[in-house]
């Protein structure tokens, strides 16, 4: 590889912008590179976004009523999980992270669905096969190897599978986030890796975890191109997103996407975020919501009506009412399951260890 090659991965200095925090369309900033999306994608990534934070308040509220064990809200990262969703095609696989309930339900997982095991069921709520969407997990970037197997395998018998790989920032210290990286670059795996960076690893700040130029920039030790990206601006992720996943379709292997963007909300409701950050920290962040910006583009250029908000606020009415609805029903997880999906064959410790809970819970029963 000579120095060129080596440039020819280098992310943008500044994050991709198409759309600024006021609405107006972005000269520079990488906006030669991409094209604005149509202006009925952008309609609908509005509907979209709308539900998406409806769909923040409505887990964050069910929480609070105890309906929901915990709920790792993406209120301001919504442009990065609409856009992650959206430049998928059928086929495509998605693996979320526990932050990416709004990822899982724009791929059409049903939104009662994904929040089951938020309610504390033991498994993922939906069927990954049915879905092509993973089991959202909560241990850091260990889907990371497995979107690259998923990839790799759909390349091995001829598909034209594209796999969507989700971490946060914190993600990318962890050795599975460079093993991944590494195995997808040496066979040419479609994969996009998308890091929502969103400042915090709960209370570490970016500066405590990693000291490389950005986080697009590591995947250049691995042969991977990297790009940056404005993350609250739905434009541009999908422009972003949208050209990498159609590399990797062509075979131009793995790509790695870093988003700028701002966890709004503490990290789960189990978190006091006011005890490492500002309030004004997080005050600065508003007025580059995804949402309003992206209205205040379709506004100036007389794209949005009164009628097409009336149908996203619709929208999103009929997706709360769901999910109130769903999760107001219990769920009846049964202990003995937790043992029956380990390996196909019981070990002998698993064996042990289900007769007990076996033992004890019929003990229960009978009120002993
Ligand atoms: C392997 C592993 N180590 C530690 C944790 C505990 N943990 C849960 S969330 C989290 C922070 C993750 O931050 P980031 O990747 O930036 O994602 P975010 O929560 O900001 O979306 C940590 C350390 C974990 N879940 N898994």
């Amino acid at each position: 590889m000579t120095s060129e090659d080596v440039l020819g991965l280098l992310p943008a200095d500044d994050p991709v912008r198409l759309i600024d925090a006021d609405g107006t369309k972005v000269q520079g900033s990488g906006s030669e590179r991409y094209e604005l999306p149509s202006d009925a994608d952008l309609l609908r990534a509005y509907e979209r976004l709308v539900v998406a934070r409806r769909l923040n308040d409505q887990a964050n509220a069910l929480v609070r009523q105890g309906r929901l064990a915990v709920y790792p809200s993406s209120h301001g990262q919504e442009a990065c999980q609409v856009g992650a969703a959206h430049v998928l095609k059928q086929g495509d696989w998605l693996f979320p992270t526990y932050r990416d309930t709004v990822a899982a339900v724009e791929r059409g997982v049903d939104p009662v669905d994904v929040l089951t095991l938020l309610k504390g069921d033991w498994h993922s709520g939906y069927d990954p096969y049915e879905t092509q969407v993973a089991p959202a997990t909560t241990p850091l970037a260990t889907q990371l190897p497995h979107a690259v197997g998923v990839a790799h395998a759909a390349r091995l018998r001829g598909e034209s599978t594209v796999v969507m790989a989700l971490t946060g920032d914190g993600g990318t210290s962890e050795g599975d986030f460079h093993e991944a990286l590494n195995f997808a670059a040496v066979f040419k795996a479609p994969v996009v890796f998308f890091i929502q960076n969103n400042e915090y690893a709960i209370s570490v700040p970016l500066a405590r975890q990693s000291a490389a130029a950005s986080l697009a920039h590591k995947g250049i030790g691995y042969g991977v191109p990297g790009q940056r990206v404005d993350g609250n601006d739905i434009a541009a992720v999908l422009a972003v997103l949208g050209d990498a996943v159609e590399r990797a379709r062509r075979g131009e292997g793995p790509q790695l996407i870093e988003a700028h963007t701002y966890r709004m909300q503490a990290h789960t409701n189990a978190d006091d975020a006011t005890r490492y950050r500002l309030d004004s920290e997080v005050a600065s962040w508003v007025d580059r919501d995804p949402l309003t910006r992206l209205e205040k583009h379709l506004r100036s250029r007389g794209l949005m009506t009164d009628e097409t908000h009336e149908q996203a606020r619709a929208a999103a009415d009929a997706v709360a009412e769901h999910v109130r609805e769903g999760l107001n029903r219990d769920i009846e997880p049964d202990a003995r399951e937790l043992f029956a999906y380990v390996y196909a064959e019981q070990t002998p410790q698993l064996r042990e260890q289900a007769a007990q809970v076996a033992e004890e819970s019929s003990r229960e029963v009978a009120g002993r």
